[in-house]
C-alpha cells in the first residue's frame, strides 16, 4: 500500500518540488543566542562564548585575513572560513560543560594555538 502511494505520488508531481523542514527549531525553554565572531591570525574574537543549556547558538563568523576554519567537534560543527565571507553556524547547546573550538585549517605558525571556549551553563 505504502509503495503504491509513493509511486503514484511520484508520477503526479513535477520534479523539484520537495519540501524541506523548517530550518530552526528552538528546543523548549531555550533561547536563540546570536554572536558575531571574527577569526584572524591567530585568534577568535570573542574567544569565550557563554550560553545556557538548551539554547540555540547562532554564530556569524568572519575571517578578516586568511582562510581559517571553525571546528567544534562536541557539537559536530566544522566549517571553512574564507576571507571576507561570513559563515553562519547554528547548533543546539544540549549539554552542559566547557567545550573547545579551534581552527582546523592550517594558517601559519600560531595555528595550533588558535582556539576558544564554549561554556554551556547547565
Ligand atoms: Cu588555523
Amino acid at each position: 500500500m505504502i509503495l503504491a502511494v509513493l509511486v503514484s505520488g511520484c508520477t503526479t508531481q513535477t520534479t523539484g518540488t520537495t519540501t524541506t523542514p523548517s530550518a530552526t527549531t528552538v528546543s523548549a525553554g531555550g533561547e536563540l543566542k546570536e554572536f558575531d565572531m571574527m577569526a584572524s591570525n591567530w585568534q577568535f574574537d570573542p574567544s569565550t562564548i557563554t550560553v545556557d543549556k538548551g539554547d540555540t547558538v547562532r554564530l556569524r563568523i568572519t575571517s578578516t585575513d586568511v582562510k581559517h576554519g571553525f571546528a567544534l567537534p562536541d557539537f559536530n560543527v566544522s566549517k571553512d572560513l574564507n576571507p571576507g565571507e561570513t559563515v553562519t553556524v547554528e547548533f543546539v547547546a544540549d549539554k552542559a560543560g566547557e567545550f573547545t573550538f579551534f581552527c582546523n585549517v592550517f594558517c601559519g605558525e600560531g595555528h595550533s594555538g588558535m582556539k576558544g571556549k564554549l561554556v554551556v551553563v547547565g
